[in-house]
């Protein structure tokens, strides 16, 4: 070749890879092209195939709302179209690689082919051009951009089939509205599982019309704001006026929108333990049969029996009352049982319940358990529904038929897959969006930690398990210390990101440096959608570095790379002209506190944070 035209050719590589875009999760395949398409008052969303329709009303919809243009979707008829067509497709020749929910996107100066094999691809394909516009293109109202898209090539598809994200509407009642909202926001970043975690001991939230007491007394509770697990239990005629539940018409609601959304709810009745709700109820299901409240955040754990009594027939009767309106309500295979942290305390001291288990040869409580568990399958099965729990169902023996959710660390999904049984990896350290996502000291109270890096660092497979038997994975929002929606959005976004792009996205993209960079690119696609998000990554974080001598210096670290940080030990605010830090900090005497910010290219990032120096210095690394 031509000296020259090589020099050429290596221009127009760098030129596109400059315009390499910032999709999160990055997909399998983009190959930039020359050219541009451009989003015009004219512009069609044509679709060919009955699976297509839907999918191009709701792109139409969406690129309408923000455009502000009238843009229409309209069944493939004329074999010309005028220019600026957006054709979907499922009735073509693709490759078999993308599978079930994969899609192939072309983007040309004039036409651009979404082409899938399912509703599901196209969908995805759908959220992959959106991402492709400008950050505009999330607002909720009308805005103006100009709306080009650079012309590629992609081919896309999942990593995983399982990619979900769970939301606790017990510990804290949440909206149908925000329920959409949330799955909306799931759903642009091709999460597909809706894990609704609907009852526990602070609320029953489904309606169940064959035991109304469920959510007329289960639903409420005494109100408390602060920190959970210090709350004041009722007062003498206090009422119980916190809570909310669920009709049986807005659990179809939920279920259709997230349908379209190619999102499954999941919906989980946590049972033998985490029943207090029930129980307040239904005082009878339990051991010990005391009337009970629904707790609000005081301790009660193994002072108050909260576990259904698996020894007493009328247990079976109410769950297959339970589990037949619940099953008639999702229609997806699974439904969720819980499992988890069941005490075994008021099992042990009950006489009916010991004498139970001689009459049916069980050797102890973990047998029981898993007895309980085995009956629930068996009453799911009759209803055509496929047993999930977590992985507490492990012990005293799994169900025949049961899917395996992995929370305290990978150990119960790796037994599970021993058994030849499927699983959804979601281990704490990695997947638990209830727990510090930065320093203590900037975040709201909650315990324990799991930051952007742990779960970006997550990997569903581990080494020497069989890959297919891993389902995929998915992050958990507990909502103890979640009283707010916006606060529940501030603790998913963005370590839902990371989840996501685990999830989706080949394993050899993973990058921590290039991911972040793409993070920071859907914060302003946040914001334009009015979600808020969690800017811990820009942060310092502190830990103690004891010397040899004995004494103690600062550590500070950012998750993210490359950024400066100011501090003072004086109680004033730091900006760029004090003091940046370089190696761990020697507390001056007599200092009572250390406030930091971090700064990049002169500006600061993330929030300041104040440490109280003695409180600091008790951490204990
Ligand atoms: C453990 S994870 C629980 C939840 C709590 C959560 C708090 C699991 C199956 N059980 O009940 O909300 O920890 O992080």
């Amino acid at each position: 070749m031509n000296k020259s035209f090589a020099v050429f050719f290596w221009l127009v590589g760098l030129h596109l890879q400059a315009q390499n875009p910032a999709l999160l999760p990055p997909p399998v395949r983009y190959i930039a092209q020359m050219g541009k398409f451009t989003i015009t008052p004219q512009t069609l969303v044509v679709y060919e195939g009955i699976a297509a329709k839907e999918v191009a009303q709701m792109l139409a919809e969406r690129l309408k709302i923000a455009t502000g243009y009238a843009l229409k979707a309209v069944p493939q008829k004329l074999s010309v179209y005028p220019t600026s067509t957006i054709y979907l497709t499922t009735n073509r020749l693709t490759n078999s690689e993308i599978g079930q929910e994969g899609y192939t996107l072309q983007i040309k100066p004039n036409q651009i082919w979404l082409v899938a094999n399912s509703a599901a691809g196209l969908f995805y394909g759908s959220q992959t051009l959106c991402q492709l516009l400008p950050p505009a293109v999330e607002s909720p109202v009308k805005t103006t951009a100009r709306w080009e898209l650079t012309c590629a090539e992609l081919t896309d598809y999942p990593r995983f089939g399982w990619r979900g994200l769970m939301l606790d509407v017990s510990r804290h009642f949440f909206s149908v509205a925000f329920v959409k909202r949330y799955i909306d926001q799931m759903a642009k970043y091709k999460f597909n599982v809706f894990h609704w975690h609907l009852t526990d001991d602070q609320g029953w939230r489904i309606e169940i019309k064959s035991l109304p007491k469920l959510t007329q007394v289960g639903a409420y509770r005494v109100p408390r704001t602060g920190n959970w697990w210090t709350y004041d239990p009722p007062q003498i005629g206090e009422r119980a006026s916190s809570g909310g539940f669920y009709t049986q018409d807005e659990i179809r609601e939920v279920v259709r929108y997230a349908q379209q959304r190619q999102v499954l709810v999941v919906p989980e009745i946590d049972v033998p333990g985490h029943s207090l709700a029930a129980i307040a109820a239904y005082p009878e299901l339990s051991c010990v049969g005391k009337a009970v409240n629904v707790n609000g955040g005081w301790k009660f754990y193994n002072v108050e029996d909260n576990t259904l009594n698996p020894a007493n027939e009328q247990t079976y009767v109410f769950l297959d009352k339970v589990l037949g309106e619940v099953a008639t309500l999702f229609p997806g295979p699974y439904i969720h049982i819980g499992g988890d942290e069941c005490s075994k305390k008021f099992w042990r001291e009950c006489a009916d319940v010991q004498a139970f288990m001689k009459k049916q040869n069980l050797a102890n409580e973990n047998q029981l358990q898993s007895y309980f568990i085995k009956r629930v399958e068996k009453i799911l099965t009759n209803k055509g529904k496929k047993l999930l729990g977590w992985d507490e169902i492990l012990d005293g023996g799994l169900a025949e038929n049961a899917t395996v959710m992995s929370w305290r660390g990978f150990k119960g999904g790796i037994e599970a897959t021993k058994k030849g049984r499927p699983v959804i990896m979601t281990p704490e350290q990695h997947c638990y969006l209830d727990l510090y996502q930065g320093d203590p000291a900037a975040e709201p109270n909650t315990y324990s930690r799991c930051r952007l890096s742990d779960s970006y660092n997550f990997e569903p497979v581990p080494t020497g398990v069989d890959e297919k038997l891993i389902l995929g994975g998915q992050g958990n929002l507990w909502t103890e210390s979640v009283l707010h929606p916006r606060h529940a959005e501030y603790m998913t976004w963005p370590r839902g990101l990371a989840l996501a792009e685990v999830l989706w996205s080949p394993k050899t993209v993973k990058n921590w440096t290039n991911f972040t960079q793409r993070v920071e690119k859907q914060f302003v696609r946040l914001e334009a959608a009015g979600v808020k998000y969690a800017p811990s990554m820009f942060e310092p974080y502190a830990s103690l570095k004891k010397n040899a001598d004995g004494s103690t210096q600062v550590e500070l670290k950012t998750e993210i790379e490359n950024l400066a940080i100011y501090y003072s030990f004086d109680g004033s605010n730091p900006d760029a002209f004090y003091s940046q830090y370089a190696q761990p900090l020697v507390v001056p005497k007599n200092a009572t506190e250390l406030r930091v910010i971090s700064y990049r290219n002169g500006r600061p990032v993330g929030r300041q944070i104040n440490w109280n120096v003695a409180d600091l210095l008790k951490r204990s690394r």
